[in-house]
């Protein structure tokens, strides 16, 4: 069993409802448990800014699944939920699902890289994944509690 950390993210539509809704999808993935998720955020819109805020959270897996079924049990989550895949570099989306990391795991393919390689610089994917594991590793890049500590959270809000 290997511990696996996801964002999700989401800025058309219901995006309160689509998180929830793909949280419950996550946790009927065979071979998977979902052992906790973060609290929603409201985030500023990061790499193109003309676009609706996005509602973030994170969850901590654990799965038995490989990297790349896991992978593909993301990507049918998000077309299930309507995701159009050509909706652009950073665009708006109904949903998002990123693996950021498996503990113990490196991958550099051309479908996947892990860890994710820009965990560091977004404090939407960082402010959720502090309240599961603020103490963990993230490899080449440092320690979650740090890495938060060196992003701007301004106009991250967390939800109740
Ligand atoms: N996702 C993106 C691009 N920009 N900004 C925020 N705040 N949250 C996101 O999840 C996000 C983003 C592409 O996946
Ligand atoms: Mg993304
Ligand atoms: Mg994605």
């Amino acid at each position: 069993m290997m511990r696996a950390y996801v964002a999700l993210g989401s800025n058309l539509g219901d995006s309160r409802q689509q998180l929830t809704d793909a949280m419950h999808a996550l946790a009927r993935l065979p071979h998977t448990r979902l052992l906790a998720h973060s609290h929603l955020y409201r985030t500023p819109p990061w790499g193109v800014h003309d676009q609706p805020d996005f509602l973030n959270a994170v969850v901590t897996l654990e799965t038995s699944l490989s990297p790349h079924d896991l992978l593909d049990a993301l990507l049918k989550i998000e077309r299930a939920a309507g995701r159009e895949r050509d909706d652009g570099r950073w665009g708006p989306r109904i949903l998002d699902l990123d693996l950021l990391h498996i503990t113990g795991i490196t991958v550099n393919d051309e479908r996947l890289t892990l860890p994710h390689p820009h965990i560091a610089e977004r404090a939407f994917v960082l402010l959720p994944l502090h309240e599961l594991a603020s103490d963990l590793e993230i490899p080449g890049q440092g320690r979650v509690a740090d890495l938060l500590r060196a992003v701007d959270t301004q106009g991250c809000e967390l939800l109740a």
